[in-house]
């Protein structure tokens, strides 16, 4: 069979006001350029998973408007695998629906799919609910035998251990800066508004040792120097597998990036380790400093905890010479308007490297989206292209939508100007010189 495994690809902001201070802040866009360029894992895993006898070709898809939706879209195939996140399904759904009226199979899965499986349904042939690898070799069988399934769904967590080589050979080397390599799934926290892969399947498991390193040796052949992304929920969690992918990756002359939480910071011997590893940068959610219910933590509040160490984690963190990407979170419940300037303090008094702000977001399946509709504050229940992590969904608790899109307007201008990222990164390299 001829299959096309199709992602849906890029960034995406839908306010226009948003957008244009997206396009223009140079904090901002270093970091949106890069991470674009990020092939999608999930797919790729899927084509490792293929069988040889099959003919298989990877594509993305930035923008769905600019395929001629006259001709041929991509081309022809007997069967196209699409993926996407909640922010762009719509046009996934779209290409399905055009395909499908060509009498291509298609298949749909990853996070929006598990998450929304009667709605994705209506756009395929075939769905897969939650983690793909145990399902995929049945659904070939079933696509020859012309026996397809509408839905296949695990009915246990897949075991790392067995994952294929994702197939890194479909991808154009002079397209991609930065590729992923997966090290575990899931996060033990649990947070109320988190849309990750714990919502595919909500077991914390590792992946081997030696499968990572393969996959980083096979990155390799085609990238000599690569930027890796760990494409994980939460790296550290299982702390001494983290230790041990540490040990093992020391010789292995990477830079890499990863997300974790701010407990690494009381770990000076994963730090160096980490640092001798080549990690370049860490990304942590911090939430809100200042807010009681920080992270919306369902299991005992662990973050809100943590708040009152994150300078001093922040700086033992960026002393090894890993810098700390701060993640902050507005629109939460016991924000106001005053949280804004309070954030912007601890961002300053912060030595923090690298800021991500966004705002809430109910994405679909997750406790938030079920509290938020339950209380009657989803503002446009269905809106999934407003799912980008910047664009206002719901009504806040203490400010308006707009008060909290203006917030976040001017807090991304001051932090993103060209004058505070130029500070950031000064200040950075100064203290790590006077560190050496
Ligand atoms: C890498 C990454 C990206 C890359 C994606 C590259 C790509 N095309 O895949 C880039 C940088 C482009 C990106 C963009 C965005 N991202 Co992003 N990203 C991630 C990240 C860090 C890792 C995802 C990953 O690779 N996982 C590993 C793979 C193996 O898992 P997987 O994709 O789920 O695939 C498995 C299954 O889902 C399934 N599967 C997946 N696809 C398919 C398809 C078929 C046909 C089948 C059968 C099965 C199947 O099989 C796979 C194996 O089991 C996650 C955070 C995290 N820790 O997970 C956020 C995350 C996925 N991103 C998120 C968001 C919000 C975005 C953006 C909207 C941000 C923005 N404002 O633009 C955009 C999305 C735009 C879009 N194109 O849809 C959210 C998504 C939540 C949601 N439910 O939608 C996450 C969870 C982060 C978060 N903060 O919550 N992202």
């Amino acid at each position: 069979m001829k299959i096309a495994f199709i992602a849906m690809s890029g960034v995406r902001v839908i306010d226009p006001e948003l957008h244009r201070i997206g396009l223009n802040l140079p904090g901002f866009v270093e970091r949106s350029q890069v991470i674009a360029s990020l092939p999608s894992l999930g797919l790729l895993t899927l084509a490792g998973l293929t069988p040889a006898h099959h003919e298989i070709s990877y594509h993305e898809v930035p923008d769905i408007d600019d395929l001629n939706p006259d001709g041929e879209l991509l081309g022809a195939f007997d069967v196209v695998a699409i993926s996407s996140f909640t922010a762009m399904i719509k046009d996934a759904y779209q290409l399905a629906d055009w395909y499908r009226a060509r009498g291509t199979k298609v298949i749909l899965g990853g996070l929006h799919v598990t998450l929304c499986p009667d709605e994705a349904a209506a756009h395929a042939h075939a769905i897969v609910v939650g983690e793909a690898e145990p399902c995929w070799p049945q659904i070939l069988k079933d696509l020859e035998r012309d026996r397809l399934r509408p839905r296949y769904q695990p009915d246990s967590p897949f075991n790392l251990a067995q994952s294929p080589m994702p197939r890194f050979d479909l991808l154009q080397p002079e397209r991609y800066n930065r590729l992923t390599v997966q090290t575990s799934r899931g996060c033990p926290w649990n947070c109320e508004f988190c849309a990750a892969s714990l919502r595919l399947q909500p077991q914390y498991r590792t992946k081997p040792i030696d499968r990572i390193i393969a996959e980083l040796d096979c990155i390799r052949e085609t990238w000599p120097v690569p930027f890796i992304e760990l494409a994980d929920d939460n790296t550290f969690a299982d702390r001494r597998h983290g230790h041990a992918l540490m040990d093992a990756m020391r010789g292995e002359k990477l830079r890499w990036f990863t997300e974790t939480d701010i407990s690494v910071a009381r770990d000076s011997a994963l730090l160096k380790k980490m640092a001798d590893a080549g990690c370049a940068q860490i990304l942590i959610g911090l939430e809100d400093p200042g807010a009681a219910t920080n992270g919306l933590e369902l299991r005992g509040n662990w973050k809100a905890r943590q708040t009152h160490r994150y300078l001093e984690d922040i700086r033992r963190i960026q002393d090894h010479g890993i810098t700390v990407n701060g993640c902050f979170i507005l629109g939460l419940d016991d924000q106001t308007p005053a949280s804004f300037d309070r954030i912007w303090e601890f961002i300053q008094e912060s030595e923090l490297y690298e800021i991500q702000l966004t705002v809430l977001t109910p994405f679909p399946g997750t406790p938030l989206y079920r509290r938020l509709e339950a209380e009657d504050r989803l503002r446009d229940p269905e809106a999934w292209e407003k799912c980008t992590l910047f664009d206002v969904m719901y009504d806040p608790v203490g400010m308006s939508a707009e008060t909290l899109r203006q917030g976040l307007i001017a807090l991304a201008e001051k932090v993103y100007s060209k004058e505070f990222t130029d500070y950031r990164r000064r200040r950075f390299a100064r203290r790590h010189l006077a560190l050496r």
